[in-house]
């Protein structure tokens, strides 16, 4: 159209989108949209005309889904409410003359534009969330007076963020990396922040190292490079340095630094944290999150291929996992030890977050169940504006002397000023409690609740006392004793950094620990500093002589035997090594077709998949339809452009298929080697042989029929997610 004009669209007798998105998660009371006072609440007078009375207490998830004044009616209209006539050109004199400085229109949007960035987070700028709810198994009512854990008939509203930590917002998914698992629950007694990790340990002790450990292991400030990468000078420099890494660093090179996603790895708040019950006793606690879908991790090569082929890998697998009805699950897990004054358990210092607690010391008990089960409406609104908090606890919840947690404690508050723009960032929709909000705070940039009245100050007679501290209603503080000489010193319990860095390595599976030889390998291959890998390879000698003899080896290295823990025991369970066939749910399953293929049976496994949860793809020669036997056919999800191996959990060639082309050949070999199911039957199995396939190996099933023998194999295959004996 030569104006550049579009008809006007007809407007929809709905409203937008955003409105449908509403879940079935249950409602929390609140305090509505105007009342700030503790309603219903004996401790609150119900009227105090002349206190706060704030309008920031709507339900998070009923704000975070847009239901409100932004997105009003179809017309498009400017910021002000003012229907816009035409937004596609601005206002000229004369088609072809200047711009007119007037075009308040033009201006405004610009402007909006060219501010629509924040900061990105420090670390775990690369993320993605997801709501869902909380649901308790059984009281903990022994333990800790928090609602959440005593109140079986409560389901508290979550919203969960996952990410990477060094790599910037743009960057992709799959990189070696320690992940975020960030939980708030917006509880009844206001929020809780669990702001763990994917991994049960950390880099450092004291939190005053940690700019130093993320200035290293960011992009070297001079050249900018590499981006969301470990492997490279600077930071093998300063872990090298900082024995007290050596655990983490053991995590962090094995398969749980590449999660196959964010369903299947395990959360841990990390700290060891306080439970207190009603009579005031406390416990000591370390929280987990152990997946229903059990623990499943990438292999070195696909992490790799993704960061080009799917830099979105985990952040759709989320997202599609959840829009298929298929809710990632968590459940939740505590071990209780008690709090003692050393607070040591078995001899582990529970201050030092360098240190785990053995679930075969301590077990971990099972209290409740985290399903996420709605996606974000709006990626920036909620995902990239929320804001977690370690300090952020409920009574019964209390904190530890952790010199980790208490420099966390500090920060987290602090760094939302910059990347939120000011103090009142707990106004935004996804940081809202559901709990009613009356905290006489005023004023700051970006204040959007409106208070009134004239006491914003704290005892006072003119707005009748309110609002008013509850005393030992609200939430008081461990009366916890302290005692010291001020000092810059860590306790000699800390010293130890090698034992429980080689109880990791014993409780590895083979496969695991070739993963473990092949990561340290190549990210000290990529250090360019010969002392550096040195000083590290002899770090790694007092871990274990084997490892270091592997690792040195690979490097064109000798090492001298350090003096590793002989009797450091195994933990079972850190490994992630299957003991049998787990559940398939949100595994994503691709079936070559060609014209004449096999329907029927592609049916059949279709439906025995989408039980177990998983989904079939129909990779298709080219896209549109393809013609199966008799007069079916079939739509094609994926083509062999734009499909490859490492997006898929299992490769399956359908009967029917005559020869497959060399990509697709080469897609079979691919999956092959990264240890996946592959499957065919009928015909197909002749594209498995003549892709050089060895049919009678681990993990590939063959039959002449998609019968149910095919299909259960197929599905117990997929199980075991990877088959390492081949
Ligand atoms: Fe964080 N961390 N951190 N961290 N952290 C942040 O807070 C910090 C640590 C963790 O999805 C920042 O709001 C310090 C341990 C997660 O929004 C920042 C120290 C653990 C997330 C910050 C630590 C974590 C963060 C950046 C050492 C596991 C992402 C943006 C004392 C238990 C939360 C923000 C999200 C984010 C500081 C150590 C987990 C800068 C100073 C240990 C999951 O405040």
């Amino acid at each position: 159209m030569a104006s550049g004009k579009r008809p006007a669209p007809k407007a929809s007798a709905k409203g937008t989108a955003p409105q449908a998105r509403t879940t079935s998660i249950e409602r929390q009371p609140t305090g509505g949209a105007d009342g700030g006072g503790l309603e219903g609440d004996p401790t609150s007078p119900a009227t105090a005309p002349a206190t706060a009375s704030v309008r920031v207490g709507a339900a998070p998830r009923d704000a975070a889904v847009g239901l409100g004044w932004a997105q009003e009616g179809d017309p498009l209209t400017t910021a002000q409410g003012q229907r816009v006539e035409d937004t596609d050109n601005s206002l000229r004199a004369g088609p072809r003359g200047p711009t007119l400085l007037e075009d308040h229109h033009l201006r405004e949007k610009i402007m909006h534009f060219d501010h629509e960035r924040i900061p990105e987070r420090a670390v775990h700028a690369r993320g993605a969330g997801a709501h869902g709810r909380f649901e308790l198994y059984e009281s903990l009512k022994d333990l800790t007076c928090a609602e959440v854990l005593t109140d079986t008939t409560v389901k508290t509203r979550v919203f969960v963020r996952f990410s990477t930590v060094a790599g910037s917002r743009g960057s992709a998914d799959t990189a070696r990396d320690v992940r975020g698992f960030a939980v708030k629950l917006y509880t009844t007694q206001g929020n809780w922040d669990l702001v763990g990790n994917n991994m049960p340990v950390f880099f450092i002790q004291d939190g005053i190292k940690f700019p130093d450990l993320i200035h290293a292991v960011k992009p070297e400030p001079d050249r900018e490079i590499p981006q969301a990468q470990s492997a490279h000078d600077t930071f093998w420099d300063f872990v090298s340095l900082q024995p007290e890494s050596t655990h983490m660093l053991m995590w962090v090179m094995s398969d749980r630094a590449i999660p196959r996603s964010y369903r299947t790895m395990e959360g841990f708040g990390v700290h060891t944290f306080r439970l207190v019950n009603a009579a005031g006793r406390s416990s000591l606690v370390k929280f987990h999150w152990k997946p229903t879908a059990g623990m499943h991790s990438l292999v070195w090569e696909e992490s790799q291929k993704l960061g080009g082929i799917d830099p979105d890998f985990h952040r759709r697998d989320l997202w599609n996992a959840i829009e298929a009805g298929a809710f990632p699950q968590w459940e939740l897990g505590v071990q209780v030890m008690p709090d003692s004054p050393e607070q040591t358990f078995e001899g582990i210092d529970l201050l030092d977050p360098t240190k785990l607690v053995p679930e075969e010391l301590c077990p971990v008990r099972l209290v409740g169940r985290m399903t996420l089960d709605a996606n974000p409406a709006n990626f920036f609104a909620e995902t990239e504006q929320v804001a977690f908090h370690p300090g952020h606890v409920v009574p019964g919840i209390d904190l530890t002397d952790d010199p980790l947690l208490h420099a966390r404690l500090f920060s987290y508050l602090d760094t939302q000023i910059t990347r939120l723009g000011g103090p009142n960032f707990t106004q935004l929709p996804i940081n809202r409690p559901a709990a009613p909000v009356n905290d006489n705070l005023r004023d700051g940039y970006g204040q959007q609740a409106v208070h009134t009245g004239r006491t914003a100050y704290s005892p006072n007679t003119i707005g009748g006392g309110c609002p008013f501290a509850t005393g030992d209603a609200g939430y008081v503080h461990f009366p916890q004793p302290v005692e010291g000489t001020k000092a810059r010193r860590r306790p000699q319990s800390f010293d130890d950094h090698f034992s429980q860095a080689t109880l990791f390595w014993n409780s590895l599976s083979g496969p695991e620990r070739e993963h473990e030889v092949g990561a340290f390998s190549f990210e000290l291959s990529k250090v360019a500093d010969p002392a550096i890998v040195a000083r590290m390879v002899a770090n790694l000698a007092e871990v274990d002589a084997e490892l270091a003899g592997l690792v040195a080896a690979n490097l064109g290295l000798t090492v001298s035997a350090g003096r590793p823990l002989g009797d450091a025991g195994t933990s079972p369970v850190l490994s992630i090594a299957p003991a049998a066939s787990g559940p398939i749910v949100g595994r994503v399953i691709g079936v070559f077709v060609t014209a004449g293929f096999d329907s029927v049976g592609v049916a059949a496994l279709r439906k025995a998949l989408e039980r177990a949860g998983a989904v079939l793809h129909v990779i298709a020669p080219q896209g549109g339809s393809v013609k199966g036997a008799g007069r079916t056919a079939a739509t094609a999800d994926a083509t062999v452009f734009n499909a490859d191996s490492v997006v898929y959990d299992a490769l399956v060639v359908a009967g029917g298929v005559g020869a497959l082309d060399p990509k697709s050949a080469t897609m079979l070999q691919e999956a092959y080697r990264h240890h996946k199911t592959l499957a065919a039957w009928g015909s197909g199995i002749d594209a498995l042989t003549g892709a050089l396939i060895d049919v009678e190996a681990a993990g590939v099933i063959t039959q002449p029929k998609a019968g149910k023998a095919f299909t259960d194999g197929v599905v117990d295959a997929l199980g075991w997610h990877r088959h390492w004996d081949r």
